[in-house]
């Protein structure tokens, strides 16, 4: 490698968004096209110990209070952090297909837990370089396939998640806004325009952490 650090991108948005298509093309993209070393790392983990916990919980055969799912999705993010940091420092870029943003948003909206205490978990960790932010209409991502499987698939849950992201998470500087309402090949066209526009921005830059 070069000298150059690798750059944290992270895909956000209410379930049924397309992040993980889009995410997963963006990796190929980044690794075929820009010729640049990139993973992908999807949260939550669910091959962890954490993870499989969590796993249950999502599918709904167990029960965790707000709070203790909250700690343990963050928990499930901090497992990783020396490896997230490795990588950055050697130069390869890290995509996120959901991160610390998903963590509070789901849980205020979902769990009804106080916003100031669910960013507490996450505080500390890095800050991604970008948040590509697939935005659809709740009312069409439940029309979407397998909508409604997991916990928190739910109308009212899902307009809530997405006017906390809006609202409250929403930071001009590195947060972009992409409908997802679009053709997948457009969406995919703003993600990488996106990624284009920020590589030369922030590279000489060190990353910072949330928040
Ligand atoms: N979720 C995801 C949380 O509630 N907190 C978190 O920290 C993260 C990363 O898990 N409905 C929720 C959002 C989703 C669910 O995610 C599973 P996915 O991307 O569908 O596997
Ligand atoms: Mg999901």
């Amino acid at each position: 490698m070069n000298g150059t650090r690798g750059t944290l991108i992270a895909f956000e948005g209410g379930d049924r968004a397309g992040k993980s298509t889009q995410a997963k093309q963006a990796l190929q993209w980044i690794r075929e096209t820009l010729r640049e070393p990139a993973v992908l790392w999807h949260f939550p983990n669910r091959h962890s110990a954490t993870g499989r916990l969590l796993d249950t919980y999502l599918s709904g055969s167990t029960e965790l209070t707000g709070q203790v799912a909250h700690l343990l999705f963050a928990a499930n993010r901090w497992e990783r952090v020396e490896e997230l940091w490795q990588l950055l420092d050697s130069g390869s870029h890290v995509i996120l297909d959901r991160y610390a943003y998903s963590g509070v948003a789901f849980s205020v909206a979902a769990r009804g837990l106080d916003p100031e205490w669910c960013l507490a978990a996450d505080r500390g960790l890095p800050s991604p370089d970008l948040v590509l932010f697939l935005d659809l209409d709740p009312q069409l991502a439940s029309k979407r396939g397998n909508f409604g499987e997991e916990r928190y698939e739910q109308l009212v849950i899902q307009q809530r998640v997405r006017q906390f992201f809006l609202d409250r998470l929403f930071q001009s500087e590195n947060w972009v806004r992409i409908s997802a309402e679009q053709p997948p090949d457009q969406v995919q066209l703003q993600c990488r325009r996106a990624i284009t526009e920020m590589l030369p921005r922030v590279r000489s830059l060190p990353l910072k952490l949330l928040w």
